[in-house]
């Protein structure tokens, strides 16, 4: 068995870095993901890692994604590669990782979860936990206080997600816990499915991967599958 997780959210919000953390807890070298500190690739398409969790005996897949409001991607074209990488977590992801970084919260963020939805359905947030990344930059006591002064959205999106959250420093060299923070990001990640009964989201994304790859056969020959359902007869 394993457990497979989906990271998604606005560009630059520090989902490689936070992906990049996870997988390397117990391996420093275990950092698949390109970020923005590495010289010039970042995530454009599907990115999958994983670690083996001794303690659970079973595998954890990390699939990290490109960001959506990427000043050089059109929205619909990352969509199409969302979409494809939660196909990389067939039969379907456990969990979906919605990234904020508490640096800045902007619109677009907002906007970037209305998107999932509507490309997802509402069914994703039963699947899905908020992450904030940047706790290195939060001036508030802690991430509750943060949320009680936050506007509505924020609020609504974390209840919406069964107030599944945390806030995470990605970055070694500012956290003041490092070590201690990813332990608890992934503690909560295994809580989170195996409190779930290993359910994994499917209903909506095989709709929705079904309308891309329609788009995708559409412009191949229609005689093709006449002939295959031919041969199956
Ligand atoms: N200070 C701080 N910087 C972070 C943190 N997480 C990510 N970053 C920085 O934010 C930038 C974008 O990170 P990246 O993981 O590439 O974001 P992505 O586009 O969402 O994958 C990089 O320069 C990271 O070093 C964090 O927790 N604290
Ligand atoms: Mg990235």
């Amino acid at each position: 068995s394993e457990y497979r997780i989906v990271i998604i959210g606005k560009t630059g919000t520090g989902k490689s870095s936070l992906g990049n953390s996870i997988l390397s807890y117990k391996d420093d070298e275990n950092r698949p993901f390109p970020s923005q500190t590495s010289a010039n690739s970042v995530t454009k398409t599907c990115q999958r890692g994983f670690v083996f969790l001794k303690h659970k005996k079973t595998s954890l897949v990390v699939i990290d994604t490109p960001g959506l409001f990427d000043t050089n991607v059109a929205n619909d074209e990352t969509i199409t590669e969302i979409v494809k990488c939660v196909a990389l977590a067939a039969p379907g992801p456990n969990l979906f990782l919605f990234v904020l970084s508490l640096k800045r919260l902007t619109k677009e963020d907002i906007d970037s979860i209305e998107l999932l939805k509507s490309t997802f359905g509402k069914d994703v947030l039963k699947y899905a936990a908020v992450v904030f990344t940047c706790k290195d930059e939060l001036e508030y006591k802690d991430i509750q206080e943060y949320i009680e002064d936050s506007q509505q959205f924020l609020k609504d999106l974390i209840f919406d997600c069964g107030g599944r959250h945390a806030a995470i420093c990605t970055k070694k060299s500012r956290a003041k816990n490092y070590k201690k923070d990813v332990k608890g990001m992934l503690d909560l990640i295994t809580h989170i499915i195996e409190s779930h009964s290993y359910k994994f989201y499917t209903a909506e994304m095989f709709k929705v991967a079904d309308t891309i790859l329609k788009k995708e056969v559409e412009t191949r020959s229609e005689k093709e599958p006449e002939r295959m359902k031919e041969e199956i007869k």
